[in-house]
């Protein structure tokens, strides 16, 4: 089958192609993680952008992990299908705003020159919560994770840190002209934590003062918030969208109908004007970044490890009617979660926790909870232990954000489901939890191991006894009862 190509947009109908010609397009931003959920959400939003306001804003996509991406869509001239579903139906449209794809391991030299470029404007992240290289608990950076400390010592680009301190640094020395970084990664502030990481790291580089400096000057770190859920591509997605573009895509990315995107207005150059497709830009990101993290990822985390645990394979799955876990989730937003919030004037709570179920209970979405599960070292914190942290600090008892965070600590322990199918443990710390636990499986024991782990839980969480016992009675209920059943006691 012929593969989708520039040549072979013709031969699309008018709907599906992009809206805006793609050839018409310069580079005007630099994107460290090229995967599914930018390539469904960002490079949308920007082709949106141009499609209402033009601009100079075609994506160069950097790939970390290996040249699959860039093998994916170079062949396609970066051209790929977004297939938003629901129960509804399926909506199909080949985006084009990527333009140029890069692998950093194989060609950092070439994406250190597009990040030093006059016409980038604008640098965006998305590389998961893992891909910071910092603790979750203190924010910092990790100085002895082997990437971090070898692009330390030989300047490289194993890490996006590394990039951005190399293509920074090769800017200032070239033009010295403004740029802006944007995370857009489900992290608390995320543009401060990741102006903070490059400083660290700046600091800790033979004559980073001039580039500390530079990036006083030049350079700013608006925080953002993002959400559509994007799960991973299967065979028989690529097949459906074949049959209906009648032409061979191996970049589809496969999504819902939701988007939404918080941008901190705080640019020190010139942007897609990403308001025209529908971003929200605002002086203060924090309420919404709250609302999210805490509400939907809090959520999503606390369905990934029950319904695994319950031997659940999709989180709609898990909240299928006459699941106890749609209840569940119901009652640890109202209970644990929403006390916390700081709700923006005319913010409907309520529309958000029903709408947050109906898109996980989306029956068009496979997505998977151990895919959700993945990498909750780096996720728990923001998600779950903040939410926590607040409660406590009001002397309230957190009930289900901690079966949420037990449930964690049954599935990092016992690693697998309550009817003994083995669970993998994907998670940048599976190393550190399985030194610390020792295959220890006692709950009390499990807890208390776990709450050593100063990467994820603070000292505060750490020395709660309350917390502690709350956690162990959780636990102890998960090993005796199983997920369904305790979460049928509970919501
Ligand atoms: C999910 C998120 O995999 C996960 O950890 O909770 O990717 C989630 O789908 C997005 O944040 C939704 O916006």
């Amino acid at each position: 089958m012929r593969r989708l190509s520039l040549d072979a947009l013709p031969a699309l109908a008018q709907q599906l192609r992009p809206r805006v010609d793609p050839g018409s397009l310069t580079v005007g931003i630099v994107h460290l993680g090229i995967g599914a959920f930018h390539r469904a959400h960002q490079a949308v939003f920007t082709e949106d952008a141009v499609a209402a306001a033009g601009g100079p804003w075609g994506i160069c996509g950097v790939t970390q992990r290996g040249p699959g991406v860039v093998e994916q869509l170079s062949p396609q001239d970066g051209l790929y299908t977004v297939a938003a579903r629901s129960g509804g139906g399926e909506n199909l449209r080949v985006v084009g705003t990527v333009r140029e794809l890069r692998w950093a391991q194989a060609d950092p030299e070439g994406v250190s020159d597009r990040i030093a470029a006059p016409s980038t404007h604008v640098i965006t992240l998305t590389v998961t919560e893992k891909g910071y290289h910092h603790d979750p608990a203190t924010g910092r950076l990790r100085l002895q994770d082997d990437d971090i400390s070898a692009d330390l010592a030989d300047r490289g680009s194993r890490t996006v840190i590394g990039q951005l301190a190399a293509g920074l640094e090769r800017r200032r020395r070239r033009t010295g002209a403004p740029v802006t970084v944007v995370s857009c990664d489900n992290l608390p502030s995320n543009g401060r934590l990741l102006s903070g990481l490059v400083h660290e790291f700046a600091a800790h580089l033979d004559g980073g003062d001039a580039l500390l400096r530079w990036i006083e000057d030049r350079v700013r770190f608006p925080s953002t918030m993002v959400d559509r859920i994007v799960p991973a591509t299967t065979a028989g997605d690529r097949e459906r969208v074949a049959a209906a573009l009648h032409l061979a895509d191996e970049g589809v990315v496969v999504t819902e109908p939701f988007a939404q995107w918080v941008i901190e207005d705080d640019f020190a150059a010139p942007r897609p004007a990403w308001e025209r497709a529908g971003a929200i830009l605002t002086a203060d990101v924090a309420p919404y970044e709250q609302i999210k993290l805490r509400l939907l990822n809090g959520s999503h985390s606390t369905i990934a490890y029950l319904g695994a645990l319950a031997g659940c394979e999709l989180i709609a799955d898990a909240v299928a009617p006459g699941t106890p876990f749609a209840p569940l989730i119901r009652r640890l937003m109202a209970d644990d979660v929403a006390p916390t919030l700081r709700v923006p004037a005319g913010f409907d709570l309520d529309a958000y926790e029903d709408e947050v179920v109906e898109r996980f209970a989306n029956p068009a979405l496979r997505y998977r909870t151990l895919q959700v599960a993945s990498d909750g070292s780096q996720k728990l914190p923001q998600r779950l232990l903040a939410t926590a942290l607040d409660r406590r600090r009001t002397g309230a008892l957190p009930g289900l954000a901690a079966l949420g965070v037990a449930a964690w600590m049954r599935f990092v322990s016992v690693r697998c489901s309550d009817a003994g199918q083995p669970l993998p443990l994907d998670d940048p710390l599976a190393g550190v939890i399985a030194e610390r636990l020792a295959a220890e499986t006692a709950p009390g024991a499990v807890v208390d191991r776990l709450l050593a782990l100063d990467e994820i839980f603070t000292p505060e969480l750490a020395a709660d006894r309350v917390w502690r016992d709350l956690l162990v009675e959780r636990l102890t209920m998960l090993a005796r009862d199983g997920a369904a059943e305790t979460a049928l006691r509970l919501s």
